[in-house]
């Protein structure tokens, strides 16, 4: 720490201090939830890093919010409310001041409702804050109360979600710590180096103890290349895979039958649904080495504590849902809970149990819903509800919902009047009638539960807004006094909100003082209530064993291996695998995963680099193709323009686009979505980016544009 550096909670406590350290905590859409150390120095952000207060944490942060001033005070910042002058896609844009830009919008709603009907009116919002004071409060509360259509949050964890719930209800998983006891780990659909960085250290710390590890990913990524096995399968094939081992503990004496009797329900149609599934059947479908396949499925059964992080890649496509659910009956089959170290780890974000819905009143009516993933068809299309407004917040849909193309010229429609709310010129923004400038989180309160690590913090603002930017919980507020839908009662203010929040997150800690060791084994665990930037775990104050200090927060508390609702609920049924018919035209499977550069679409506008398709050489060879040609990648959705890189971590047949690429990255505007088919997963209604199939050519018109 440099001299003449304090750290305080609060600037005015040390007014002769140069430099200032604040906590904060990391609100993006990242498992790992951060704790931070923000430098301040006269009201400006000077440095950002990790902090350890959180022991997940530990002291190191990614690059992306290292370098998150870079947002804060950038040239695409968004810096005061502005009105549409130009055409819809080209930006131009007249500031204007709070006051008219909200009249305008509260105007024109008005006007919709009553032309159209509220249903007419559609919020759209997702996961750009992850944060418990930027959604879910008075956003939710004007959208109910205005009667507006509701968009299903569906592009992520919808498959994964159902699954998880469905069979262990809102359980927690893992935690991150506890993986340094695992004998052998997991890594299944998930990249933890780029999405979620902190558990490698963890796994690290495993392995040089001797665990063994195995990854589950058609990529290599730079964990398969650690790891004592990689099961490169063709995307898509997880559900067969997992129905194998499954399969194979059964047959082999390896189920855990004392387990399966007093904890689980479901066995049988598990097990016949599995029944058809041989080691050697699975291998051929997933495109594996049956032997590979084997060894995995032995060591899952001998070996103990086995831990397996689940992540989100294998739910990506049609059959994302019942592949997640057969990922996840593993442990249960095998035994594997109540030792530290033993289970899973999906997303851990319901075990918090914490919302607003107290304070906002959720007795508002029952409005039309539009899937997410369909959204550009359904404006396309002018499905019912007919939308006439829509309210962008949180959310970049035009870089990050699937159908890119019909997502377009829906937002380029001139009879729908659309505000984004960013903090940011986003490529969706460049569309809107009214832009409204958001603070980020280092300038408004924010609370946040961590869905990968355990941890829930209140993180107070660093720095003032910039510019004329205001936080979420005030805009919504004053739109809905705007509207005329305001009530005496309302609860607007952050205080209350937080003080609501403060309540439950005590509540789900436990108190942090139950009686229950601080996790004495890893030497953290702060416990306690939701200080700024604490770290608490649900209900033990202590990372929790699953099956020991929880179970499954089902009707119950058993593990449901077959609920009836999921059976009815995919349209093969529970845990069958839908095929897919080869396509001559489009041969190869494109998928496009997380990488460090982005979260999700956000901090895209700070990489400007031209982005590159990747491709096995096999694939590179059989088109010609040479690292940095120019091509264009294509289906009948859509066309990429961008180069080609070859790289042998791609497994043949499969092409790699990276995630959260916006226009400026590809030479023709066009990112992976635009050939991202909008067609659901089998449970949850989810996106199912990764059942794009796709051809490559060299673009000859256009050998320097990348
Ligand atoms: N840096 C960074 N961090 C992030 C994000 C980000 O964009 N950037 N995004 C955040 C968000 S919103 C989320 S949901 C999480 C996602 O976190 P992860 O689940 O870790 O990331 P994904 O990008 O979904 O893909 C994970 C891995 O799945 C593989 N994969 C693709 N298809 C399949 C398949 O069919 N089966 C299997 N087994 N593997 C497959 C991919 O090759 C990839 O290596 O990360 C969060 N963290
Ligand atoms: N091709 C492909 N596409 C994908 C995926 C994939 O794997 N492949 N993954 C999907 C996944 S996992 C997810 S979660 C989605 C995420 O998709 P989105 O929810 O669209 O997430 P972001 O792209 O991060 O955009 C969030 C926006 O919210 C803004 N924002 C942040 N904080 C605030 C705030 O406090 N107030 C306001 N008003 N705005 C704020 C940010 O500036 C940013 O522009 O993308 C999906 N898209
Ligand atoms: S994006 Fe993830 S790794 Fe980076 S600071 Fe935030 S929580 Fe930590
Ligand atoms: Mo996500």
């Amino acid at each position: 720490m440099p001299a003449n550096t304090t750290t305080v909670a609060d600037p005015s406590v040390d007014p002769t201090a140069d430099e200032i350290v604040l906590p904060s905590a990391c609100p993006l859409d990242c498992p790992d939830h951060c704790s931070l150390d923000v430098t301040v120095r006269d009201g400006a952000i000077q440095r950002i890093d990790g902090s350890h207060r959180s022991s997940v944490t530990d002291g190191f942060i990614c690059t992306k919010v290292r370098n998150f001033g870079d947002r804060v005070y950038g040239p695409e910042r968004l810096l005061h409310p502005a009105i549409r002058t130009g055409e819809k896609g080209e930006a131009q844009f007249r500031s204007v001041s709070w006051d008219d830009a909200l009249d305008h919008v509260a105007t024109r709603l008005r006007a919709i409702a009553e032309q159209h009907g509220p249903e007419s009116i559609l919020p759209v919002s997702y996961g750009g804050s992850n944060g418990m004071l930027t959604q879910g409060n008075t956003d939710a509360r004007l959208f109910r109360r205005l009667g507006a259509a509701e968009l299903l949050h569906t592009v992520c964890a919808a498959a994964t979600g159902r699954a998880t719930e469905g069979l262990y209800g809102k359980m927690p998983g893992v935690a991150y710590e506890d993986y340094v006891e695992a004998k052998l780990i997991v890594v299944w659909g998930a990249n933890p180096s780029a999405a979620g960085i902190h558990l490698v250290p963890f796994i690290r710390e495993a392995q040089s103890r001797g665990a063994k590890l195995v990854v589950v990913d058609p990529r290599r990524t730079p964990l398969a290349k650690r790891a004592d096995l990689h099961l490169a399968l063709r995307p898509g094939t997880d559900l067969p895979l997992a129905l194998a081992v499954i399969r194979w503990l059964f047959e082999n004496g390896a189920a855990d039958d004392t387990f399966l009797g007093e904890h689980a329900t479901g066995v049988e149609p598990l097990r016949k649904r599995a029944d058809a599934w041989t080691i050697e059947r699975a291998a051929e479908v997933c495109q594996l080495d049956p032997d590979a396949l084997a060894q995995f499925a032995r060591d899952y059964g001998a070996i103990s504590p086995a831990v397996i992080r689940c992540g989100w890649g294998q739910e990506r496509n049609r059959n994302g849902g019942s592949a997640t659910a057969a990922i996840l009956a593993l442990p249960a089959v095998a035994g594997k809970f109540g030792v530290r170290g033993g289970g899973y780890t999906q997303s851990n974000s319901g075990a918090w149990n914490l919302g607003a819905d107290a304070l906002i009143g959720a007795d508002e009516p029952t409005v039309p819903s539009v899937n997410m993933n369909r959204l550009g068809r359904h404006l396309v299309e002018r499905a019912a509800p007919d939308i006439r407004a829509l309210f962008v917040y949180n959310a970049n849909p035009l870089m990050t919902f699937p159908d890119q193309e019909r997502m377009r010229a829906g937002l380029a429609r001139e009879d729908i009047f659309t505000v984004v709310f960013d903090q940011v010129m986003t490529d969706t923004a460049r569309y809107a009638d009214v832009v409204l400038p958001a603070t980020t989180f280092l300038e408004h309160h924010e609370v946040q539960k961590g869905y990968g690590a355990l941890s829930l913090q209140h993180a107070p603002p660093v720095i003032a807004p910039q510019g004329e930017a205001r936080p979420n919980l005030e805009v919504f507020a004053e739109l809905t006094r705007r509207m005329g839908l305001a009530k005496t009662d309302d609860v607007e203010d952050i205080a209350t909100f937080n003080a609501h929040l403060h309540e439950q997150a005590e509540a789900v800690s436990g108190g942090g003082n139950n009686g229950q060791h601080s996790n004495s084994e890893t030497g953290n665990g702060t416990g306690g209530s939701l200080a700024n930037g604490a770290v608490v775990y649900p209900e033990t104050g202590a990372t929790p064993v699953m099956f020991r200090d929880h179970l499954p927060r089902t009707a119950d508390h058993k593990v449901h291996l077959f609920p009836a609702d999921l059976d009815a609920e995919a349209p093969a049924g529970l845990y069958a695998y839908q095929e897919e018919s080869p396509s001559e035209a489009f041969p190869l499977v494109l998928i496009s995963p997380a990488t460090r550069r982005t979260i999700s679409s956000t901090l895209g506008e700070l990489y400007r680099g031209a982005a590159a398709v990747e491709i096995h050489p096999d694939d590179a060879a059989a088109r010609g193709l040479e690292s940095g040609d120019p091509v264009r990648v294509w289906n009948d959705l859509g066309e990429v323009h961008c180069a080609v890189r070859i790289s042998r971590d791609e497994k043949p047949g499969v092409a790699f686009l990276a995630k959260g690429l916006w226009a400026h990255n590809t030479a023709n505007g066009n990112t992976a979505n635009a050939l991202a088919p909008d067609t659901l997963t089998d449970l949850g209604g989810g996106a199912c980016f990764n059942d794009a199939r796709v051809e490559i050519a060299r673009r000859d018109d256009d050998r320097t544009a990348t």
